[in-house]
């Protein structure tokens, strides 16, 4: 069997992960795609990971390139082109100028790369997934966003920390849009099958809550320039690992809703099912009165974004 090939759109601090993450994973053969002027950089990168492949025993050819040819047949293409915040942004001001990124990505991936599934990461995400889900015109099932893994991923650690637990063992899902809008839902989680809530104060748990709908921004702060890249990366590589392995993962992923949660016709955080198909079925958990109102709030914030795309 071929090797997949996975387009990396954005060899920023997220991109080069990515790039490192396929290959120690085997995933495939990863092709880092930035602009001419960051050319060398897309191409100092993939080199010095290739440089690393004997040592960590594995094959994978990785490449850079501002020649959007080369991305052509990608059976996976992540996207992280476009502006990070600094501190004291909202994710919402990168819009203007993420969205004229995401065009030309959008265009350049239809005309590339027509059969990929197509994980989006740029920020302010649940716009810039819609946004590339309107250019490209794919269907629905082969374009998502990544945002929930990652915030689970966070409100997880902050339980396991909490508690003193491995990480690995704590099982839970967020809903809603990427942002301070999100619906982390405590009542779900568990740690070893045990109920989270039989385990922790209301109110540490309540904290925790609070911490995670913050934690980019926490992030943000102490880096002083630029966000989150280490975990973005990790998250994304988690949805495009369930998607070549078929491994048909239950993860919180932005999706294009149509009816599901009352919802229609916009992008946000549900659990979707990962597999060969791409997002073979949104899962829909019964809400309570007062999650379906924070989701309907966390879908407001997310409306905003798109209308501003004029898209
Ligand atoms: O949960 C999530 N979805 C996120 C999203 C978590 C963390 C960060 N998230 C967002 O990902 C963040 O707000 C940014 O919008 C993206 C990428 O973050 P990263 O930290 O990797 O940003 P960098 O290091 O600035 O890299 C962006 C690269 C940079 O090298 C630019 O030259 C390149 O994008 N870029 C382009 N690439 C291709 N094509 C075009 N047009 C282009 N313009 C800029």
């Amino acid at each position: 069997m071929a090797r997949k090939k996975i387009a990396l759109i954005g060899g920023g601090q997220i991109g080069g992960i990515l790039a490192l993450l396929v290959a120690q994973k085997e995933l495939g053969d990863a092709v880092l795609f930035d602009i001419p002027e960051k050319e060398g950089v897309a191409k100092g990168k993939t080199l010095d990971i290739m440089e690393g492949t004997p040592l960590m025993g594995v094959d994978s050819n990785l490449s850079g390139t501002s020649n959007y040819e080369d991305i052509k047949g990608a059976d996976v293409v992540i996207v992280t082109a476009g502006l990070p915040r600094k501190p004291g942004m909202s994710r919402e001001d990168l819009l203007d100028v993420n969205i004229k990124i995401m065009s030309s990505v959008a265009e350049n991936v239809k005309k590339y790369c027509p059969d990929a599934f197509c994980i989006i990461v740029t920020n302010p995400l649940d716009a810039m997934v819609y946004s590339f889900k309107k250019i490209t015109g794919f269907p629905k099932n082969r374009v998502v966003g990544m945002a929930g893994v990652l915030d689970t991923g966070r409100f997880k650690s902050f339980v396991a920390m909490e508690l003193g637990v491995s990480a690995e063992d704590v099982a839970a899902t967020v809903l809603g849009g990427h942002g301070p809008t999100m619906v982390p839902l405590p009542r779900l989680a568990t740690v070893g099958g045990v109920p989270l809530t039989e385990l922790i104060s209301d109110e540490k748990l309540e904290a925790i809550v609070t911490r995670t709908r913050k934690a980019g921004t926490e992030i943000v702060g102490l880096l002083g320039n630029g966000s989150a890249f280490f975990s973005p990366a990790i998250s994304a590589i988690e949805m495009a690992e369930a998607y070549l392995k078929d491994k048909k993962r239950i993860l919180p992923c932005a999706c294009l809703l149509e009816g599901e949660y009352g919802i229609d016709g916009y992008y946000i955080g549900v659990p979707a099912l990962l597999g060969s198909g791409g997002v073979e079925k949104i899962i829909e958990i019964k809400l309570t009165d007062e999650e379906k109102e924070m989701l309907m709030n966390s879908l407001e914030a997310v409306k905003k974004a798109v209308a501003e795309t004029k898209l």
